[in-house]
């Protein structure tokens, strides 16, 4: 009995915040041509996003920090964001609080940067996997395994060099990589669930996924995700996670941190009647999202819009999308339409076309096969000049774009059938 209650008082017990893929001075490009104030918030918005992490782990007096990599966008490491991160370092040093840190595919260590040095708390892996003691103030110790890129491409298993080393209560895996099994992101430094498993680590905190995802409950492993939305299809809220590890499990909570917010809606007009009507309806969706202190741009898609010709003109003309900017005022919670997609009201139906004519089911069946568009879409691609503009298009979006090239075939085709 008493062996247990001194157990329990004793009980080793760390808390820290694990963030990752600042990707602090993210230059937003492409964004251009939103309003000057919207934009400028979006380019201060990493800044502002880390600087509340920050604050979470001086609110939460956290015993320690975790950034698993891509601190930084560039691997010219901006001056101006070394700056910006070299205070936020400060502020948390004069509250005792260290920070472990890996860089990641994008800001390697090949990288040509001015140096700044950063205070004493900030712990810095190296190259080479290595473990970091830590003694915590009740007394509990940790050892933290990670490193850093020496350069961009890191195509090696590196998990294979992470090996537990006895000599501390918790142990704690740092790790920026590519979970296998996900693939829109750059296969660095590749790991499946089980490698992670095998090592018997407390905790494994991951980085380079910028969509959160928890791979594993216990113990945990976790991608936080970045902390800031830097275009479209980064969506939904970001942030960081707040730790608390035991030796017999953990409780981590998310929490967001971002300055403003990506976001995909959907609006459907089947009973818009009238411009007027559907201009209602886009206007309280606008007022349904628009969130305090903070900013959210929306790519806003309208299904079922069925109204009289001259009306669906000037939709496609802009005019919606200009009237709702325009009504607009650009404070801090925002909110931004900043695409318009309009999806008519389909006068056909799949399954009795399909019924009636053999030719229609043909071409459903075709359009079906028709999964994988990348020989439609080679000329593009393969384009010397317009490749380097183009990012490679999800499962998500060829499925996207093989349903629209159905409905235009059948809309053309239906006109002339009937
Ligand atoms: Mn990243």
């Amino acid at each position: 009995m008493k062996e247990k209650e001194r157990k329990e008082v004793y009980m080793k017990r760390v808390t820290f915040i694990h963030a990752a893929d600042l990707h602090l001075d993210s230059p937003m490009a492409g964004l251009k041509s939103l309003p000057p104030a919207i934009f400028k918030k979006l380019q201060e918005s990493t800044f502002a996003a880390f600087s509340k992490i920050v604050d979470t782990a001086i609110i939460h007096s956290v015993d320690f920090v975790i950034l698993a990599g891509d601190l930084f966008d560039g691997e010219d490491r901006s001056i101006r964001a070394q700056i910006r991160f070299r205070k936020e370092m400060e502020r948390l040093a004069e509250r005792g609080i260290p920070v472990f840190a890996v860089h990641g595919n994008h800001d390697h260590m090949e990288g040509q940067w001015v140096h700044m040095p950063m205070p004493d708390n900030v712990h810095i892996f190296s190259h080479e996997v290595a473990v970091m003691k830590h003694t915590v103030e009740n007394g509990t110790s940790v050892h933290l395994y990670g490193f850093s890129y020496p350069r961009r491409h890191v195509l090696e298993r590196m998990i294979d060099r992470y090996t537990r080393k006895d000599g501390a209560d918790l142990h704690i895996g740092i790790l920026h990589g590519h979970f296998e099994g996900s693939s829109e992101h750059d296969k660095y430094a590749p790991f499946r669930l089980k490698d992670l498993l095998e090592k018997d680590f407390d905790y494994w905190a991951l980085g380079h996924i910028h969509k959160r995802e928890t791979l594993n409950e216990h113990p945990p492993a976790i991608y936080p995700g970045n902390i800031q939305g830097r275009n479209r299809k980064e969506t939904g809220p970001k942030g960081c996670y707040l730790v608390e590890l035991t030796e017999s499990g953990a409780k981590t909570e998310f929490l967001e941190a971002s300055a403003v917010i990506w976001e995909e809606a959907k609006v459907d007009a089947s009973n818009a009647d009238s411009f007027h009507d559907l201009f209602g309806m886009c206007k309280s969706l606008i007022e349904d999202k628009r969130q305090n202190t903070k900013g959210t741009i929306v790519n806003l898609t309208l299904n079922n819009v069925s109204l009289s010709g001259h009306e669906m003109k000037s939709i496609a003309n802009g005019e919606l999308l200009d009237a709702l900017q325009e009504e607009e005022i650009e404070e801090e919670s925002f909110v931004w339409v900043s695409n318009l997609a309009v999806n008519e009201k389909r006068i056909w139906s799949k399954e009795k076309l399909a019924y009636e004519s053999d030719f229609f089911t043909e071409l459903f069946k075709t359009a079906e096969q028709v999964a994988d568009i990348s020989e439609s879409t080679l000329p593009l691609y393969g384009h010397p000049l317009a490749r380097k503009y183009l990012e490679d298009l999800h499962e998500e979006e060829k499925r996207r774009l093989a349903g629209e090239a159905e409905a235009l075939l059948v809309d053309l085709l239906y006109k002339e059938h009937a």
